[in-house]
């Protein structure tokens, strides 16, 4: 992967300009596969939609579509989703997460759930997936990076936890914070950003009902690479918003000091709001290419406000979005 040297002398490996080498490689495996298929007897189609449609080998989970959540976007490949991933702790490289995070130890998980509440708790993952409902939402997630997928999640409101243990009246904050193990995330010995991984939102924000609190995505529990056991999914913000892994949220008083934007400020906010309007310092956020699609290393698609999420305009109603990025 090619890395930038940022003016503060960190390392970024973060730029739209890098050719997901990884990724073309194994679609080259897989039109091998398909030839050396095709000879075998099996339909190029039949081999395509194989392709698409798989799932893991992960334990199912049941959860019922919220048509008020479905994006009718065409869903983004499983093997995509769970091979071309973020997850620094795993890894730089595309690639490091599906083939490190076997490592990471997803039963018995707690999340301590702490700060300004009323009914501070641990809860355990069982207890977590009884929370509330199980539903599937299917999200659009844009990488600040310039790419994006469609992906089905398994989870609930945020609000529901939030209910749960009930806020103080200084509760202004959220912060998210993953497992920070050195022996279960080799990707944690190199000083890439500040570890733990710690996100945040205001508390508007991790209210708002698209806010999830996600266990699992195409039909089972997360896969290890995507943020098993329980991570956070925020679509209309930059995907680095939601941290993966989690196992503390605290309710604060002030703004989090977050992992992005604590390493590079001027690159980085804490809104992270997908917004195609206000570029990133050294690359355009106006448009992206959708993982999956034909024309791989064009960017075809316009970016859209919010990532096309409108309805969470009102929260940000006479905010400067280019000062709030
Ligand atoms: N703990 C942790 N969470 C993380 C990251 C990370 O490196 N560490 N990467 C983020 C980024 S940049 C993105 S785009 C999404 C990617 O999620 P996905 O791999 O499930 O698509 O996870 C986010 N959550
Ligand atoms: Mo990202």
């Amino acid at each position: 992967m090619l890395i930038k040297r940022s003016p503060n002398g960190i390392d970024l490996p973060f730029s739209s300009e890098i050719t997901p080498r990884d990724v073309f490689e194994s679609r080259r495996s897989f039109i091998r596969q398909m030839a050396v298929g095709s000879i075998a007897g099996a339909s190029l189609l039949e081999m395509a939609n194989r392709e698409a449609f798989a799932q893991g080998n992960l334990p199912k989970l049941a959860a019922k579509a919220n048509p008020a959540f479905v994006a009718p976007d065409k869903q983004t490949a499983y093997k995509d989703a769970t091979t071309y991933n973020n997850f620094y702790e795993f890894g730089t490289d595309k690639s490091d997460p599906a083939q490190n995070a076997g490592t990471l130890r997803t039963r018995p998980w707690t999340v301590s759930i702490e700060g300004e509440v009323k009914k501070p708790m641990t809860l355990d993952i069982d207890a977590l997936l009884k929370l509330a409902p199980l539903e599937e939402r299917v999200y659009r997630l844009r990488c600040v990076e310039g790419w994006s997928m469609v992906i089905p999640w398994i989870g609930y409101s945020f609000s529901e936890l939030i209910k749960k243990v009930e806020p103080t009246g200084n509760a202004k904050y959220v912060e998210f914070i993953t497992l920070d193990d050195k022996k279960q995330m080799p990707g944690i010995n190199s000083r890439i950003i500040q570890w733990p991984y710690t996100e945040g939102l205001r508390m508007d924000e991790a209210n708002h009902p698209l806010t999830l609190l996600t266990l699992g995505m195409y039909g089972e529990t997360l896969p290890n690479q995507n943020g098993a056991p329980v991570r956070m999914v925020m679509p209309w913000k930059y995907g680095f918003k939601s941290g993966k892994s989690i196992v503390k949220i605290r309710f604060v008083k002030e703004q989090p000091r977050t992992s992005w934007s604590v390493l590079a400020p001027s690159e980085y906010g804490f809104y992270a709001n997908v917004n195609p309007n206000v570029d990133h310092p050294r690359w355009s956020q106006a448009s992206e290419r959708r993982i999956g699609e034909d024309g791989f290393l064009a960017r075809k698609r316009k970016t859209l406000m919010f990532n096309g999420y409108d309805q969470v305009a009102p929260l940000y109603a006479g905010m400067d979005l280019k000062k709030f990025y």
